[in-house]
């Protein structure tokens, strides 16, 4: 028997007992079947109901990222369409850009319960504890040229905005290029690593990282200011599995509409969820330290700043300072 099928018989009727006969009728297996699938499934953490005679009922899903529970959820076309679960992996980039090489398809994700060597940008590293985020990679294989890689970044941000906008009292804000905060704190990070030749992108490596179920006390050093988790302002745990597929869900929405009608709808959704444009900043690049008022994002998906002195500049990659 599959055990998907009765996850999503149980989920679907998460409002009442379904009976054992109603079980084994519906996905033509023996009742034996039935009883031992459950006992499989509580084995590995769902909290599954036994009312006698009127059925079982599913109360609670284990707190895993695994590939079940993640396609429990699903409702994408690509994205998400391969699954990689590890509980522990270096970091999930990694995983992803094996599978690239390896051919795999655009949509593939790399999901892990822990990361011990997460990295963000510039080789910062990205704290990814066990149990408490979601630590995630998307391979993507758009064909544009290489000069338009970071309108992804900023398409990135779009997406996982709006999807943990779905989670939280109070809409998240996006910080130049690609943060993620509430209250000027960091709830996500996104890393993209991109691999082209000349005129074509060969592959996007697209991580996300999301605070999901850290307390208060739980980010220390550096991040106990700076960091945020989504259950510190919804109040309750969440369910990681569930979020992982809204942002893939509106990942594939904005991934869509970028492959169909270009970047337009994309910046101008960005400049809408940013608090950077139009604010008075420094931004540390390769080469200088850049300071002015934030101005727009070009077509391509750079940063435009206006200095004192009245000139513009133009900033393709770099680091806001707060
Ligand atoms: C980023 O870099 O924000 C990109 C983070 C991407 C992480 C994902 S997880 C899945 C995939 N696998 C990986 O190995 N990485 C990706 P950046 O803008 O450079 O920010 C890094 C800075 O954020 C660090 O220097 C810290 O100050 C801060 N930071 C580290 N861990 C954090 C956390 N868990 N929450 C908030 N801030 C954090």
């Amino acid at each position: 028997m599959n055990k998907n099928r009765l996850l999503q018989l149980l989920m679907a009727h998460r409002d009442r007992p379904v009976s054992g006969q109603e079980i084994s009728d519906e996905l033509q297996v023996s009742r034996t079947a039935v009883w031992k699938q459950i006992e499989e499934l509580r084995k590995n953490g769902y909290e599954i109901e036994a009312a006698s005679r009127r059925g079982y009922r599913l109360v609670r899903f284990p707190d895993r990222v695994g590939t079940e529970e993640i396609m429990l959820h699903l409702t994408t076309e690509r994205l998400g369409c391969s699954i990689i679960y590890n509980d522990t992996v270096t970091s999930t980039q990694e995983i992803v850009r094996e599978q690239a090489e390896k051919g795999g398809v655009e949509g593939l994700i790399a999901v892990a319960n822990e990361q011990v060597e997460g990295r963000g940008r510039l080789g910062r590293s990205w704290q990814s504890s066990p149990e408490q985020g979601i630590w995630m990679s998307l391979l993507l294989r758009p064909q544009v040229p290489p000069r338009y890689a970071p309108q992804l970044t900023l398409l990135s941000a779009v997406a996982l905005a709006e999807a943990l906008d779905g989670y939280l009292p109070e809409p998240t804000a996006i910080k130049w290029p690609n943060d993620i905060r509430i209250h000027k704190r960091k709830l996500a990070g996104i890393l993209t690593e991109m691999q082209a030749d000349m005129d074509e992108v060969q592959t996007v490596i697209v991580g996300m990282g999301i605070n999901v179920n850290q307390a208060d006390g739980d980010f220390t050093g550096e991040l106990a200011e700076k960091a945020a988790s989504i259950r510190q302002y919804a109040g309750v745990r969440q369910s990681r599995p569930q979020i992982i597929a809204s942002i893939l869900k509106s990942y594939e929405s904005w991934y869509n509409e970028y492959l169909t009608n270009g970047f337009g709808a994309v910046k101008a959704a960005w400049s809408n969820k940013t608090d950077t444009l139009g604010s008075f900043i420094q931004v540390e690049t390769s080469r200088q330290t850049v300071e002015g008022t934030a101005l727009c994002i070009t077509d391509e998906g750079a940063l435009q700043v206006q200095k004192t002195d009245g000139s513009i500049q133009t900033v393709h990659s770099g680091e806001i300072l707060d």
